[in-house]
């Protein structure tokens, strides 16, 4: 064990220091070079595309008070359900191809606790439903009509979800769609937090009104552990955003996060999932799927099907959007 001593000694290095071998011959030789002290990164907070820099300034209150990762991204995303302007989640997201918006969220803490609701209707925070699932009952997921008795039991309110903005866009879909539902690269938009604490625990959550105009009861990835979200808190965190149907067929943000595991980067470990996302579907021209992903040392790192996927990161030192990189062009 690495005495008091010792460690100051190393630490006085400054950073980089130099670990010393003794050989047969007494001689102290060097083996290895390495970072000793790394700069701590975090708290630190992530979310998927521009809506991502209102959620995180809901998340780094909580984090800048020494708050948990995961009371910061529920806090975090809360502001984008509630925010009637923007489309894809929560209250004035856009509705499926009945008139009727049904939502879709889960939330995952670093113990590996999570809890999801789908196709619930008529609640504007679906992410705290969510988090009450994980609480309150032995169970992960519930869906319609029970997650929302389950809301109102308790104390969610109901609410009407559909706003003047959103009626609109309906009936302007309706005088051309013949009702068919439509896969297409339009369809995205969904807000996805990964964050570190002061702990240096992770915690993640995906929240979103869905693929628009979708047929009735339709669920995409958004609430499914391993799919929309996934995070491991001794590797580190992945989310999704994009086309549901894809990104499930390959277990996506579990898929990141193992690939972390194996060494990847961030930013490598969703090239490759987004990799095989290209190869696993034909129809690649209408699905843009992007990954978001963090790791314990609190390095991000993204990646997208098409150019145009970014990311809001917020931590101590920067409050700024990222453009992820991606293999092909809006125009291709
Ligand atoms: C879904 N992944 O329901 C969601 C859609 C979305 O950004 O908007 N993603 O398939």
């Amino acid at each position: 064990m690495k005495t008091r001593r010792k460690f100051i000694q190393l630490s006085a290095l400054g950073g980089a220091a130099i670990i010393t071998n003794t050989s047969l011959a007494g001689i102290p030789e060097p083996v290895q070079t390495r970072d000793l002290v790394k700069e701590k990164k975090y708290p630190l907070v992530i979310s998927t595309w521009d809506h991502g820099m209102l959620a995180n300034t809901g998340a780094w209150k909580v984090l800048a008070a020494s708050g948990t990762a995961l009371d910061a991204v529920e806090q975090g995303v809360r502001l984008v359900e509630s925010d009637p302007e923007l489309t894809s989640v929560g209250y004035g997201g856009l509705p499926d191809r009945d008139g009727i918006v049904t939502l879709d969220a889960c939330i995952m803490d670093h113990h590996g606790n999570c809890g999801a609701v789908a196709f619930l209707q008529d609640i504007e925070n679906p992410i705290s439903v969510a988090r009450k699932v994980m609480e309150k009952t032995p169970h992960v997921i519930l869906v319609g009509e029970g997650a929302k008795a389950f809301a109102l039991e308790q104390g969610f309110k109901e609410k009407d979800l559909l706003t003047p903005a959103s009626v609109e866009a309906y009936k302007e879909w309706l005088k051309t769609s013949k009702y068919e539902p439509v896969i297409n690269r339009e369809n995205h938009d969904t807000i996805g937090m990964l964050a570190m604490d002061h702990q240096g625990n992770l915690a993640g959550s995906c929240t979103t009104s869905g693929m628009a105009f979708k047929m009735h009861g339709r669920v995409g990835d958004s609430p499914i552990i391993g799919a929309g979200l996934f995070l491991d808190n001794e590797v580190g965190a992945a989310c999704a955003t994009g086309v549901g149907e894809a990104v499930i067929k390959i277990a996506g943000s579990a898929i990141v996060v193992e690939l972390m595991r194996n060494g990847r980067t961030p930013q490598e470990a969703c090239k490759e999932a987004v990799q095989r996302i290209i190869k696993m579907n034909k129809n690649i021209d209408q699905i843009q799927v992007g990954f978001l992903a963090m790791n314990k040392n609190g390095e991000t790192g993204a990646y997208a099907v098409y150019e145009g996927f970014n990311y809001a990161l917020r931590s101590k030192d920067e409050n700024r959007m990222i453009d992820a990189p991606y293999f092909r062009k809006e125009n291709q």
